[in-house]
């Protein structure tokens, strides 16, 4: 007969946490991204692009976590959006427990949609569930097309990859597009990829596409 260890934890105090985080967002019908990439991909830049582009059709509050510094908060709030800055101190990912107290902050009768926008790197925050509806992955094409092969996780787990900087490809950034996205497809069939340009706003229709059907979709739980 099998035994049941009783002291066992089932759910470690991060998952706990973010399963609350889950359910409080799920509640209220509204989505959460968890933005990921390594620093200077392009996330907070997207970001202030997409919350200009969508206005007051999806109003869009954001959690932004770094290492130090107010700087994305401030690029976010002067796009015209709403921002909580996160400090984590050295930690090279955000907490489920400090997404819960930036929620507290954030004025979620006035929004439709939560992003949290993730510290810049490419391996732990992936590790480290906040409650999100789903993780979306930036990869710039100033990386190198190997990094999906190189850093698997983030890949396997994210619903949608924003492919950024398309406007660099050229003669000095050759990126492989056709092998990049084979390698995300064969760690994840089901990701939609974007390739876009957050300063010419190449490709972006079809992301903010993607972002109208999380808001439909998270509604329609209710
Ligand atoms: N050419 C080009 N530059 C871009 C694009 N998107 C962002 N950048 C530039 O890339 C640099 C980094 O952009 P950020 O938006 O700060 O990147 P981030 O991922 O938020 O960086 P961290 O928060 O530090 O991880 C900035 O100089 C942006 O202007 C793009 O589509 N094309
Ligand atoms: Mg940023």
């Amino acid at each position: 007969m099998s035994e049941i260890d009783v002291n066992k934890r089932i759910l470690g105090e991060n998952d706990r946490r973010a399963l609350g985080n889950s359910l409080f967002l799920a509640g209220r019908g509204m989505p959460c991204l968890n933005v990921i990439s390594s620093p200077g991909a392009g996330k907070t830049t997207l970001l202030a692009r997409t919350i200009k582009a969508m206005g007051d059709s999806i109003r869009i509050g954001v959690i932004e976590g770094d290492i130090t510094t107010s700087l994305d908060a401030e690029k976010i709030r002067s796009a015209g959006g709403v921002a909580i800055q996160i400090n984590t101190d050295g930690a090279c990912h955000l907490s489920a427990a400090q997404v819960f107290e930036a929620l507290g902050k954030l004025p979620l009768d006035d929004l439709d949609m939560i992003v949290i926008e993730n510290v810049g790197n490419l391996v732990c925050p992936s590790a480290f569930a906040l409650g999100e509806s789903a993780k979306v992955a930036v990869l710039s094409v100033a990386e190198g097309d190997d990094k999906p092969a190189k850093y698997p996780a983030l890949f396997a787990r994210s619903r949608a990859l924003l492919i950024n900087k398309m406007d660099l490809l050229g003669p000095a950034v050759d990126f492989d597009m056709d092998r990049a996205t084979a390698d995300v497809r064969a760690l994840n069939k089901d990701v939609e990829i974007f390739p876009v340009s957050a300063v010419t706003g190449q490709g972006m229709e079809g992301w903010y596409e993607w972002l109208r059907e999380q808001v439909r979709r998270e509604r329609c739980r209710l």
